[in-house]
């Protein structure tokens, strides 16, 4: 089924749509609008079309003259399914590994004293990374330790044998079953490498294998590169533990310089926070006029400083356009991945100044300060003060900020669930198993990804996690999923009384914690790894992560790194949907193999599902059968509730008599 062009209705934001508006009445384009007008090519949306040589393209669409196309050389239908899905997994762990590289050049760099403003924040993480890489620590200091890890790091991204590091991190019984099946990544860069050889012309041709090769892709990306980047980014910046902050295009300021920090990289970002605190900079901003110096992001970026330094979000992917039609953007900071085209020639709209920092990315027309973390903090400051220089320029007639913004909880990190779980000397995974096992939590479920204009802006992500907590599903969240609910205050400990069922409300009431967990950024899907391992192997619910009652969802997806997340969570044996539509539909069997295929050799499956109904039950029909292998009992909502203040509330609403003996144990005297 080809998938609309847009939906009638763009978005649920309240500011996005405030602003959509204002774009329309002064015809300015967005994605919604650019996506009405461009209908999805329906060749390529199915994965029908082989770009691969020149005796192409060639769309293998079937017809009834030619009901199984091939292309000129022969290519079959699941050939190039395969291949177009290999290429997609290959550009995201690419990606998303990438990001991990330029952390570990940093870690390196900081080691040996000449990375400008950066430190080693989070020692005990450094000492814990260590140790995965088998470095000896005795008697040394922590910056010699920072530049080991680095080396081994970088050893693992060019690897050409054996075994990536973290791959050790994984349950051992799963570590097992990559041997056996062969796809235990060798080197990250390897990996993507041989993706792009063998799905070149003439080569792999076999769709299970080119697939199955993708899975070791993928899991270079999550048990290497993005493992990788988030540990590094904890030691130099912090391991993230619970604040309160906000989200939505509301955290604008009308009388400050307004900085917008983009894209996925804490190095910049985070050195942009340490400088707009600097006395003399907001001293420079208030001598332009303004009050003070308001730094924002979208994105992932956003993520990063919002989950370690509360730092304000202006919301996901398809705010960053909307971000710049308020007119009160100063600067635009951008550094790689998910960073829209059109923004330079909206920013000429407005005084707006985009500003590229990444060596890897330019835009035409944008102003391009190269990030160099051997000077971060010197390029920061300049940045910034282009931004209080632009102060003035703000055209205040045009100036619109929506007020929707709303309040959220973020840094869940895996350490701190742990943490929280059982406190400093009992920190541990057994009451979150002990939930899942009484049947008080019928399951858990990572529900992340993009935004994408082909769907209404964050209804299904909102739709599908209240159905979740309706049904007692923990909720872990990362990337543009967390900031699409943190926007209407799900991720808050409110909400548990307002959404959860009995169960899962009674575990946040007793935890103190809000029903969905943000766990980071994209990268930061990891974490969720690492907490599915800590689940299995602390027993009661089997000894593998394809055992655990759960589900990961990317409802609006639209990158690649989407889809190597979804694999190496496939791979890693959980049960992966995909909403928006199937970029392999062209072939039954490609979907044959992606999902009963690999359930039966690696226990995870991956699926697209357009509809958000479909992914509910699909999702909950998987965590029931999970708990039935488990043995345990079948998920019952009346056993629960009985506890906390939700039963509080309701022992107050009782009539006098009743509410004594309730709340007393005791009948009332009669008089
Ligand atoms: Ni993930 Fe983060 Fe957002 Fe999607 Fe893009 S910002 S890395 S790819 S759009 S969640």
């Amino acid at each position: 089924m080809a998938k609309e062009p847009a939906p009638k209705v763009q978005t649920i934001d309240p500011a996005a749509l405030e602003v959509l508006k204002r774009a329309e009445e002064m015809g300015y384009s967005t994605a919604f609008s650019r996506a009405a007008k461009t209908p999805a090519c329906p060749i390529g949306e199915t994965g029908a079309c082989c770009q691969l040589c020149n005796m192409g393209p060639c769309r293998l669409v079937a017809t009834k003259a030619n009901p199984d196309p091939v292309g000129v050389c022969g290519a079959t239908r699941a050939t190039v399914a395969a291949r177009n899905m290999a290429r997609h997994i290959a550009a995201g762990t690419a990606s998303h590994s990438d990001h991990g590289r330029d952390l570990i050049f940093t870690l390196e760099a900081v080691g040996k004293g000449e990375a400008q403003g950066y430190e080693l924040r989070d020692i005990p993480k450094l000492y814990a990374v260590a140790g995965y890489f088998g470095i000896k620590t005795d008697g040394k200091k922590p910056e010699q330790i920072a530049v080991e890890i680095a080396q081994k790091a970088i050893a693992d991204m060019a690897g050409q044998k054996g075994e990536i590091t973290y791959v050790k991190r994984a349950p051992k019984k799963r570590q097992e079953i990559w041997r056996q099946l062969g796809i235990v990544p060798r080197g990250i860069d390897r990996e993507v490498v041989d993706i792009l050889h063998r799905t070149h012309m003439g080569d792999d041709q076999d769709a299970e294998h080119i697939l199955l090769g993708s899975l070791r892709t993928a899991l270079a990306d999550g048990w290497g590169g993005s493992m990788m980047a988030t540990d590094i980014s904890d030691i130099l910046f912090g391991t993230p533990a619970p604040l309160r902050t906000r989200v939505n295009i509301g955290v604008l300021k009308d009388d400050e310089v307004n900085i917008v920090v983009h894209g996925h990289e804490p190095t910049l970002s985070e050195m942009i926070v340490r400088v707009v605190n600097e006395p003399e900079l907001i001293e420079y901003a208030k001598s332009k006029g303004a009050k003070g110096i308001n730094l924002c992001g979208v994105c992932c970026t956003s993520n990063e400083t919002l989950m370690r330094q509360g730092i304000p979000s202006a919301g996901n992917d398809l705010n960053q356009e909307l971000t710049i039609i308020t007119g009160a953007v100063e600067a635009m900071i951008v550094d790689v991945q998910c960073v829209m085209q059109a923004l330079q020639d909206l920013a000429t709209k407005f005084h707006t100044k985009l500003i590229t920092t990444s060596p890897k990315v330019k835009i035409t027309g944008a102003t391009h300060i190269e990030f160099d973390e051997h000077h971060a903090l010197d390029i920061a400051r300049q940045i910034v003060r282009i931004a209080i220089d632009n102060y003035p320029n703000r055209p205040r007639q045009q100036v619109q900020i929506p007020s929707h913004l709303s309040d959220l909880v973020a840094g869940f990190s895996h350490e701190y669930i742990r943490y929280m779980l059982g406190g400093t000397l009992r920190g541990s995974f057994r009451p979150l198993n002990d939930a899942i096992m009484t049947g008080r939590l019928r399951g858990v479920a990572g529900v992340v990804g993009c935004n994408n204009p082909r769907v209404t802006q964050d209804e299904a992500h909102n739709y599908i996690v209240k159905e979740f907590l309706k049904n007692d599903i923990l909720v872990v969240q990362t990337g543009c999923g967390a900031l699409a609910n943190a926007k209407y205050g799900l991720l808050l400990g409110e909400a548990a009384m307002e959404y959860a069922g009995p169960g899962l409300r009674e575990v946040c009431e007793a935890i103190g914690i809000p029903p969905i967990l943000h766990l980071g950024s994209c990268v930061d899907n990891t974490r969720i790894l690492t907490v599915l391992t800590q689940m299995a192997s602390e027993g009661g619910l089997g000894d593998d992560i394809s055992d655990i009652p759960g589900v990961g969802i990317a409802p609006e997806w639209m990158s690649e790194k989407a889809l190597a997340i979804g694999a190496y969570f496939a791979a890693s044996g959980a049960y992966v949907l995909f909403g928006v539509n199937s970029p392999i539909s062209n072939s039954e069997e490609v979907e044959k193999i992606m999902s009963e295929g690999w359930e039966k050799i690696v226990g995870g499956k991956m699926e697209f599902v357009p509809d958000p109904q479909e992914i509910v039950r699909r999702s909950l029909a998987h965590i029931d059968a999970k708990r039935a292998a488990l043995k345990l009992p079948a998920y019952d909502p009346t056993k629960f509730g009985k506890s906390g203040d939700w039963r509080m509330r309701e022992l107050l609403k009782m009539p006098f008599p009743e509410r004594v003996k309730a709340l007393y144990g005791m009948p009332v005297a009669a008089e």
